[in-house]
């Protein structure tokens, strides 16, 4: 996977092709986002205005300019870009017909598997849910062909896009639905870069729940030198109602939901993030569930944004962050070196977005002390067992008594010290390795350098440190109610 820059002659050559191609191609006044300073399209009017006067309050490039803008020949992956990693997913393959890239997109029923234990006749792209991203660059001129095999009538809406109207894919509003069996056509030429996003756009609640979304990158035409990094990854956040024992997502729930995923997988199936130490890395995130909005976490490092949805965000204005808020129909680019080796989380921070499917259902038994209520109850229902008395750390649940059919476990993996990894939907793990086989395999748990894991303190330790175990707290002193 190890991407070939692009060289300054291939720049060059795109360059010339600019220059002849879209007399409408001008530099960015700043010259400054990673984006490239002549990858964004301006009017020229607008630009030389803003050239002369600073960054304007009003600035026409909002609109993207006029639609007929002249496209710039294909760019290839490896050859003018390097392809994002999409874990657990893929991009759409396309071909090049006169000039034109064209995709094929086909809206169809996929059995899904979230996990190993659940899966559920979802709504898909080519063969997967979430995980069908399309990848294209600046300037060119895309061809989309939609294919709908659903049973219903559907639409694509391409979101963030500078487009013809008619290309907005808003079914009834910009286009007539796209009916059962029927193929429609999109196109246009792409007069920005960045990340963005397609969704169906009809009957969204259900089209959308049911799993018809995707990430859709843009790289710029002419990158400026920042933006090249060693690891580039797109990741589409959605959430799911999945009913333990049922067989579709129920699209109607507006807040219970019980299965969170990244690229359509809940951890512990979500495919790590492998990088090598000191690789630059980027992570696109988009958020098209339901309801929820996701502040995604990451241990070990800070980041910054450095694009949303709408554009780059330039130097001056990018802030360092380690939670970043995704929120529904949002992207977020964040970028940072990976120059600490380990097992790093990066996972949303609510916390009830790291949880599976099982035990949303239950009251807080937290330090209830059942007694033989388990025992007395069993022979009028066999399988009960009282939950969440010691929390919800229902790793090993699983080893007491089954779980319902298609259910996976509210959360818990195997982890590399034995203990369950009390963890799920919304989590995977930024895996940061000084040697490296292969990007795409997963290099195994972390091997920590001797002394530096967190271990039972030995009584030496605690008796160089004089460190009381039994010493008395406010808790256990009664000073908490006031009375000393
Ligand atoms: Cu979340």
């Amino acid at each position: 996977m190890a991407g070939k820059k692009i060289s300054r002659r291939e720049i060059l050559g795109l360059g010339a092709v600019a220059a002849v191609g879209g007399a409408l191609w001008h530099e960015r006044a700043d010259g400054k986002t990673h984006g490239g300073r002549a990858g964004q399209y301006q009017p020229a009017a607008a630009r030389q205005k803003t050239a002369a006067a600073g960054r304007v309050y009003w600035e026409k490039s909002y609109s993207g300019g006029p639609v007929d803008v002249k496209p710039l020949p294909p760019g290839l992956p490896e050859k003018h870009y390097k392809p994002v990693v999409v874990p657990n997913g893929a991009a759409l393959p396309f071909k090049v017909v006169d000039g034109v890239k064209v995709f094929h997109l086909i809206a169809e029923e996929v059995d899904w598997a979230f996990d190993a234990g659940l899966r559920a006749k979802c709504w898909g792209y080519n063969g997967r849910v979430n995980s069908t991203a399309i990848e294209a660059v600046e300037g060119e001129r895309i061809r989309i062909y939609v294919t709908n095999r659903l049973p219903v009538p559907t639409s694509v809406h391409w979101h963030g896009f500078y487009l013809p109207n008619g290309m907005d894919g808003v079914g009834g509003l910009t286009q007539p639905y796209i009916r059962p069996g029927e193929t429609v056509k999109y196109e246009w030429t792409l007069r920005q870069h960045g990340t963005f996003m397609f969704h169906s756009h009809h009957d969204e609640m259900t089209q959308m729940g049911m799993g018809l979304i995707g990430m859709f990158v843009v790289h710029p035409r002419k990158p400026a030198p920042e933006y090249h990094v060693d690891r580039d990854f797109s990741l589409m956040i959605s959430e799911w109602a999945i009913k333990a024992g049922t067989a579709r997502p129920n699209t109607l729930v507006m807040n219970d939901f019980n299965v969170l995923t990244i690229n359509g997988k809940a951890f512990p199936s979500t495919a790590p993030l492998v990088c090598k130490t000191g690789d630059k890395v980027r992570i696109r995130l988009g958020n098209l569930g339901a309801t929820d909005h996701h502040p995604m976490h990451i241990h070990g490092y800070h980041f910054r944004v450095t694009a949303t949805d709408g554009e780059d965000i330039p130097l001056s204005a990018q802030w360092p962050e380690t939670t970043v808020l995704v929120a529904v129909g949002q992207t977020r680019t964040i970028e940072f070196i990976a120059d600490a080796p380990g097992d790093w989380a990066f996972h949303c921070h609510m916390t009830h977005h790291v949880m599976n499917q099982m035990g949303h259902d239950f009251p807080n038994m937290v330090g209830i002390k059942t007694g033989g209520l388990d025992e007395q109850l069993r022979p009028l229902l066999p399988a009960y067992m009282t939950m969440g008395h010691t929390g919800m750390d229902m790793g090993r649940m699983a080893e007491v008594m089954p779980y319902p059919k298609n259910t996976i476990s509210m959360k818990g993996a195997a982890g590399p010290f034995g203990d369950y990894i009390s963890m799920g939907g919304l989590f995977t793990v930024v895996k940061v390795r000084d040697q490296l086989k292969s990007y795409d395999e997963d290099p195994g748990w972390y091997k920590h350098p001797p002394g530096t894991v967190a271990l039972k303190a030995s009584d030496a330790e605690l008796r160089r440190d004089g460190i009381d175990v039994n010493e008395r707290t406010a808790a256990a002193s009664g000073a908490e109610r006031g009375h000393r």
